[in-house]
């Protein structure tokens, strides 16, 4: 049986949260903000390990505001633009630096680089850059945790360009019909590189499509970190029962597609008014609102900031891979030894 779909945009939270509620998720939308900002600095002094690095300046409320609802024992899977969503989960970014920046020390020992990080100790399934590439896995991993009664839920993060993707709705629809713990989130910076959401489809109201496969389905905004927070507990905590959901989150790509987009595609003043809904800044103004002294966030932000640098310090510190670690982490244990690339070469290549 499947629930009924609660479908529509939530209420907007009333700033009535007490600082210290609020306190925790600013600083964790700052950490974000300034990791991001620290891995553009990496790729300009050419220390990234590649050049397609997708920042999620802009993003912070729905990182935060859904990552820091999971639990330990809960799965996710991201798409290329989830750096901020795995920090926020609890990642250190240290390692995730370095991962970025291919060394040894990184989450996958630079195997996997910004747009493949995974680790399984805090459940991180994988960041995909297939577009809705990551979204199936929750399926399987919502069903192992329906199996063994564990409580857990598995969460997909993806961008608006995903849902023109069908892999989404054979998922969604299998998530519903087997009361799956499973939530789909769908994190609509309103592009998908250089193509608006309403150019690419007439359905706009995301949440509406999945409530008709019978999924508890809202929209809520990504510039209210605590209003993104209370629908995520809602549907994080229907999906434990058993009440699969689906959260779309309307925020704004700050920047371009990647890091040497420039965005020509959309005019200045769009990205102004687009900037404009900063859920770092918002969540700033409602704390000084409530009383919060200025110092107090200034020495908060400076804390972020010493974190970060000391973060990307680590990565350029680290070493590169060694050779020889070239199929570690690649085949399951019970594989046979892969042949050597050097041996693979001189084979074929001996055959003419
Ligand atoms: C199946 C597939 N088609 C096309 C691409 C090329 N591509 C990479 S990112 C991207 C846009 C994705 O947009 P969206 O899902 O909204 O995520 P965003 O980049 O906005 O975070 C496209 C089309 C791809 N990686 N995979």
């Amino acid at each position: 049986m499947t629930t009924p779909a609660k479908a529509g945009p939530a209420p907007a939270t009333p700033v009535t949260t007490p600082a210290p509620e609020r306190l925790p998720l600013y600083r964790e939308m700052r950490r974000v903000r300034t990791f991001e900002e620290r891995v553009g600095e990496l790729f300009v002094r050419g220390e990234s390990a590649g050049s397609m690095l997708h920042l999620s300046i802009g993003e912070e409320g729905a990182a935060v505001g859904v990552g820091t609802t999971m639990r330990d024992g809960d799965t996710f899977t991201t798409h290329h633009r989830g750096h901020g969503i795995f920090l926020a989960r609890g990642a250190d970014p240290r390692r995730m630096m370095a991962e970025i920046g291919g060394k040894e020390t990184g989450y996958c020992h630079g195997k996997g680089g910004s747009m493949h990080i995974a680790d399984m100790s805090l459940g991180h399934l994988g960041a995909n850059a297939i577009v809705g590439g990551g979204i199936p896995a929750v399926v399987g991993a919502g069903l192992v945790a329906r199996r063994r009664r564990s409580g857990a839920v598995s969460l997909a993060f993806f961008g608006d360009g995903a849902m023109q993707q069908g892999i989404l709705y054979e998922s969604m629809n299998m998530a519903a019909l087997w009361d799956l713990p499973v939530v789909f989130v769908c994190v609509n910076n309103q592009w998908g590189m250089g193509t608006r959401i309403d150019q690419a489809t007439k359905a706009t109201a995301l949440h509406e499509r999945a409530a008709a496969f019978g999924l508890r389905a809202e929209t809520v905004d990504g510039v209210d970190v605590l209003a993104v927070r209370a629908a995520a507990e809602r549907i994080v905590g229907a999906a434990r029962e058993g009440r699969p959901g689906f959260l779309a989150i309307d925020c704004y790509r700050f920047f371009g597609h990647a890091r040497k987009d420039k965005s020509p595609y959309r005019t200045e003043e769009e990205e102004a008014e687009g900037r404009r809904r900063d859920p770092v800044s918002r969540a700033r103004d409602e704390l000084l609102a409530e009383g919060v002294a200025e110092e107090e966030l200034d020495t908060l932000d400076r804390e972020v900031a010493t974190e970060m640098d000391a973060a990307i310090d680590y990565a350029i510190a680290s070493a590169e891979p060694q050779l020889d670690s070239m199929f570690r982490d690649v085949f399951a244990p019970d594989q046979p030894e892969p042949e050597p690339v050097r041996t693979r070469i001189d084979r074929v290549l001996a055959r003419d």
